[in-house]
């Protein structure tokens, strides 16, 4: 099954909003135990937890799903999940999650007019109906419960990386990832670059700056395009993938216990008794396809 660029696949891009409107909907979709509180909601705090957990303790550059190699594989799985749920909320089983290829609004003279963002589409989520529940607060470390609209500043901050650069980290990082394994600007390497630590265009992170809000917040997943954002991020791992058949996820299951959630056997900090680990999820065509990665490579 295939996941597509969501403005060719506008019907793909619909099913999407719909799903993840049922997934917020706590009638519908509740958080089991949380009152007032969806399993939309539930991802929201899933995020934000994975964040605040430091690895290892007293530094907050890596944490349990960023600053780190499981940055990808973490994402990876936290998209399979959702994309699961909403195949059940919309009754189709054939759903996968379209990705923004947010490459392409970078060409254009204002990228906020891309179709993305039209009242049809993303657009919508900040009219009102869609209210936040739970935000993360950086200083606390806890969630805190409101009940507010979403919030975004498109392209007030940051900006949308180009496809040529991505090109370039693509081609030119044959390594999945470098010791130290964490935020530093210097390292490099695929993930720490495709993350936006490294590198001119600071590739992920520029664009949660870019979108603004909500999406520069530890409960990022509170805007829906989140996961759009990610399934293209997605795609640049797996376009990585392609062009490096031979390279492998470091670092090894023997690497030391500073790297936990890191390393390839770890289970990935998720609150599911299953355990998924980074080598579970390098092989994601049992999951999906992308439609192309052919503008990547
Ligand atoms: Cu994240």
């Amino acid at each position: 099954m295939i996941r597509s660029n969501a403005v060719n696949d506008l019907p793909a891009l619909k099913k999407y909003v719909e799903g993840v409107q049922r997934l917020k909907d706590p009638a519908q979709n509740p958080w089991p135990g949380q009152a007032n509180l969806s399993i939309y909601d539930s991802f929201v705090a899933w995020h934000h937890r994975a964040m605040m957990i430091s690895t290892p303790a007293g530094q907050m550059a890596r944490n349990a799903a960023h600053g780190g190699p499981s940055f990808l594989p973490w994402h990876r799985y936290f998209l399979v999940r959702l994309e699961t749920l909403i195949r059940k909320a919309i009754g189709d089983p054939n759903f996968r999650i379209p990705y923004w290829d947010w490459n392409t609004d970078a060409e254009l003279q204002d990228p906020r007019t891309s179709l993305i963002w039209s009242d049809e589409y993303l657009g919508q989520f900040v009219n009102g109906k869609w209210r936040v529940r739970l935000t993360g607060n950086g200083r606390t470390m806890e969630l805190e419960g409101v009940n507010r609209p979403l919030v975004r500043y498109l392209g007030s901050g940051g900006a949308l990386p180009s496809r040529a650069n991505v090109r370039k980290v693509i081609h030119e990082n044959p390594v999945y990832d470098k010791a130290p394994y964490n935020a530093a600007q210097s390292t490099g390497g695929a993930r720490n670059s495709i993350e936006g630590w490294a590198g001119e265009e600071r590739i992920h992170n520029n664009v949660h700056v870019w979108v603004g809000g909500d999406m520069g917040l530890s409960s990022s997943p509170n805007d829906p395009v989140f996961f759009l954002h990610h399934c293209n991020v997605d795609r640049l791992w797996a376009a990585w993938q392609a062009k490096h058949p031979a390279a492998a996820y470091v670092p090894a299951g023997n690497a030391p216990d500073t790297l936990k959630f890191h390393r390839i056997d770890d289970p990935m900090y998720s609150p599911f008794p299953e355990k998924v680990t980074p080598r579970d999820v390098l092989n994601y065509s049992q999951y999906y396809k992308y439609d192309t990665l052919g503008d990547l490579l």
